[in-house]
């Protein structure tokens, strides 16, 4: 065990994946206390609009069923004109957020990318800019020859607020060379939040889970991220998505488990003791369950999207996003307090 682990009576990897076989309400009472002593009843949410410019990707995810290719054979990228229209509307909607992700697409061009947050910020400068995955960063810093700190500045300069947590799929290098060979490695997706923690700028963490990982995979990899939040304290928000199995490569055979998904969420609480919260995506968990990991740790369930190209590719039900008013009432139905925050957890209103 690590000297300040243990000072600071924290799960060391072995008691971690020992968490997994407890009986699984006994597991959900721990995270719920934490998610008690440090949230109450209150859940959080967002009015948040996604928008993924371009499906055109260098890049082959066996898992990816929204970049264009054989089983998706419709490329597109979106001009800026239709992007602004698109922020426009989402703002009458209210949107507070607009989180930006893409695929991979050399054609698109760093300048093409900068140049469109940079017009976002100046029409609507109170509207929260999360964008460009690390896996982007990187993506971007190979194709145009510029260091990862330059990427950053840009970003940071065209109004860029956070960057969103994709592209971290699952750190263990063996099981990263099966799914995702190629692109971002764990260490450069680690190392570009750090250096965009350092500007003082906050982000999100994901794990892409269910698929061909172990256990000892996930614990793994909330142990990498523990570390670095114990270095930089950037991360906002931790967020497990459960593998969706629709139009893609990655041959996966047998299925997770509602079981295993709660477990995942309440370890997930447990483990990351310093990341202060925890998404329930109901996107890729569907609504049902995301609402039951309220119980197990979960005090935070996205935003209502408006629109969702990613995970509906693989057969998630999110295209259209929720209905704000379903959203809040569900929260409250299911005994939790729907708090409608900001990008940076602000909270801005209860909702009744
Ligand atoms: O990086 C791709 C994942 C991510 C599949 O930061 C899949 O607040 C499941 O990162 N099954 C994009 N997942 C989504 C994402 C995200 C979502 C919501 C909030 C935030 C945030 C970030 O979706 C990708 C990849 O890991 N993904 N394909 C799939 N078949």
């Amino acid at each position: 065990m690590r000297q300040k682990d243990k000072i600071m009576n924290r799960a060391t990897e072995i008691e971690a994946l020992e968490l997994y076989d407890k009986e699984l309400l006994a597991l959900g009472k721990i995270a719920d206390l934490i998610r008690i002593n440090q949230h109450g009843k209150k859940t959080y949410f967002n009015i948040n609009r996604h928008i993924n410019p371009t499906n055109i990707c260098k890049d082959i995810c066996l898992f990816c069923a929204y970049s264009a290719n054989r089983k998706n054979p419709n490329p597109y990228t979106m001009s800026h004109e239709q992007i602004l229209q698109i922020v426009k509307e989402s703002v009458a909607n209210g949107a507070k957020e607009v989180h930006i992700v893409s695929a991979h697409n050399a054609d698109a061009g760093l300048d093409w990318y900068i140049d469109l947050f940079a017009k976002i910020k100046n029409i609507y400068p109170d509207l929260h800019i999360k964008a460009l995955t690390a896996a982007e960063v990187h993506f971007l810093s190979q194709e145009y020859g510029r260091s990862y700190d330059e990427i950053l500045d840009l970003m940071v300069e065209s109004g860029v607020d956070s960057m969103p947590g994709g592209g971290a799929e699952i750190f263990s290098e063996s099981v990263r060379d099966v799914i995702c060979k190629g692109k971002v490695s764990s260490s450069e997706w680690l190392q570009i939040h750090k250096l965009w923690h350092k500007r003082g700028k906050k982000s999100n963490a994901t794990m892409l889970f269910g698929h061909i990982e172990s256990r000892a995979d996930r614990i793994d990899h909330m142990m990498r991220l523990r570390e670095l939040q114990d270095e930089t304290g950037g991360f906002n928000c931790f967020i497990p998505l459960v593998y969706q199995s629709k139009n893609n490569y990655l041959n996966v055979k047998k299925f997770i488990t509602a079981d295993e998904i709660l477990r995942t969420m309440a370890v997930s609480r447990i483990v990351l003791d310093n990341i202060p919260n925890l998404k329930a995506y109901w996107v890729t968990s569907t609504i049902n369950l995301a609402l039951l990991s309220q119980e197990f740790g979960a005090n935070d369930l996205d935003g209502t999207l408006m629109r969702e190209s990613i995970n509906s590719a693989a057969g998630a039900d999110s295209a259209d996003g929720i209905d704000l008013y379903e959203l809040t009432h569900l929260i409250r139905d299911s005994g939790f307090i729907p708090i409608e925050r900001d990008s940076l957890y602000k909270e801005l209103k209860t909702w009744t």
